[in-house]
């Protein structure tokens, strides 16, 4: 199956740990939220060196190319290129997906960051963006200076204008799971709930279920 149909249909997307790597090995992490049925795994790590992510990267590619699931470089489109990833993920001060469309190769896709309206709107017809990330949903103790949090009620105003697959992002746990799809958002990215967790297979796991039963109420 090629990368877009692939993204068509994940449901679930996690992370590396970053700051709550806790001395833990990254790949072991990633492959247990593979083995609990991650569909997209991102490389999100602020605090290395580029030379570290990018050999990160590559081992991170071979794992996903083995289970078969996506694998997306958050930031910086040089290591997505080098790395055979799957795609990038950028922001709103990330290079313009534009500029990052000349450097990706056809099959790559490019995933944007919105955190309001205004930002979620002016996306929806830009043929360069496959998927477009809304968020932080709830507030989020993971990423730094978040944009305010959105709430479920304005989300549920924003996806009007959806044009394109949507992933909702920031504080979604395995609790708040049903408000969050009872939006219309495609696919659930999830960081702490995962990586913190002490057995992360069988959390990524119960996650999974739950959001594939609420899914398939919705069909
Ligand atoms: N972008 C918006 S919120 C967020 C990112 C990267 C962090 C989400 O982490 P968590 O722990 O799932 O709230
Ligand atoms: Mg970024």
């Amino acid at each position: 199956m090629n990368i877009r149909k692939r993204l068509e249909q994940a449901r679930l997307y996690t992370f590396t740990p970053d700051k709550y790597a806790n001395d833990r090995d990254i790949l072991q992490i990633v492959k247990q939220e593979i083995a609990g049925g991650a569909d997209i795994i991102q490389l999100r790590e602020k605090n290395i060196s580029d030379r570290e992510k990018l050999q990160l990267a590559i081992a991170l590619r071979k794992l996903t190319n083995i289970s078969k699931v996506l694998f997306i470089v958050n930031d910086d489109v040089d290591i997505a290129f080098l790395s055979n990833a799957d795609g990038v993920h950028l922001g709103q001060d990330d290079i313009p997906v534009s500029y990052a469309r000349k450097i990706l190769k056809k099959e790559q896709i490019i995933g944007i960051s919105t955190h309001n309206m205004e930002q979620f709107k002016s996306v929806q017809n830009d043929n360069n963006i496959d998927y477009v990330a809304i968020g932080p949903i709830f507030p989020t103790s993971t990423k730094d200076n978040p944009a305010p949090f959105i709430g479920i009620e304005k989300v549920n105003e924003i996806i009007k204008f959806k044009n394109k697959k949507v992933v909702g992002i920031g504080g979604i746990n395995y609790e708040n799971l049903d408000k969050v799809i009872s939006t219309g958002i495609d696919c659930v990215a999830i960081v702490s709930d995962i990586v913190k967790a002490k057995d992360i297979t069988s959390k990524t796991l119960a996650i999974k279920k739950k959001i594939v039963s609420i899914y398939s109420q919705l069909t």
